[in-house]
């Protein structure tokens, strides 16, 4: 059985953050207390960059960073997500499936378009934390819709992120940085072949 311990102080609301994600998983888990006055030797060695908790301890591997443990958590143990499904199983499943994953990618998409409207940039007038978190979505977006002959950002539907998507793909840094548009959709191409073909699409759909 997976052993799950996360070292952290209930005081700790970067903790508490670890602690719901479990809870909401519903994983069973053995609570190590950290002295943050006071730190012991595991933490320092298991954290030894930024010596802080929570470390969460996945057979005795471990995982830091409050934010990173939630996505490890989301990654690891797929029942009750945290994160919405990817727009690659929109692009890889059929019928009454399809449908289904797009409906839901749109709904993800509502949810951001809520959060940019107005705005340049998540951050305000220049590039922020958000921006780079969700900087994937219009090449992404676009090459999916390609390979998965459907429709997702709809330029009507999400007016604001797509005038979003222009400026972003525009800033300089940000250009030098995306792989060329040709190049990724041959790589996705050919990902979505190998996944329809070697796993069957209800597999991939699964994973
Ligand atoms: N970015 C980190 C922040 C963690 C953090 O700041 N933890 C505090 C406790 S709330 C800590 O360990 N402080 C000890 C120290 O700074 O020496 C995360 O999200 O996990």
């Amino acid at each position: 059985m997976d052993k799950v311990r996360p070292i952290a102080a209930p005081l700790s609301l970067y903790c508490c953050r670890v602690e719901m994600a479990l809870k909401f998983k519903g994983l069973e888990y053995e609570y190590i207390h950290e002295d943050v006055a006071n730190k012991s030797s595991m933490l320092l060695e298991l954290n030894p960059v930024h010596k802080k908790i929570p470390v969460l301890l996945h057979n005795g591997v471990p995982v830091n960073q409050s934010l990173l443990i939630l996505e490890y958590l989301d990654e690891t143990w797929k029942e009750n997500p945290l994160l919405a499904k990817r727009s690659m199983n929109a692009c890889l499943a059929e019928g009454e499936d399809k449908e289904k994953a797009i409906a839901s990618a749109v709904e993800s998409l509502t949810f951001i378009e809520k959060l940019i409207k107005g705005k340049k940039f998540f951050g305000g007038e220049s590039i922020g934390f958000m921006d780079l978190a969700l900087g994937w979505i219009p090449l992404w977006t676009s090459v999916m819709e390609e390979v998965g002959d459907m429709k997702i950002l709809d330029e009507e539907t999400f007016p604001s992120l797509h005038e979003w998507a222009k400026s972003f793909i525009r800033v300089p840094l940000v250009k030098s940085c995306m792989p060329p548009r040709e190049e990724f959709f041959n790589y996705v191409q050919s990902t979505a072949r190998y996944l329809r073909s070697s796993i069957g699409c209800e597999e991939a759909i699964k994973g």
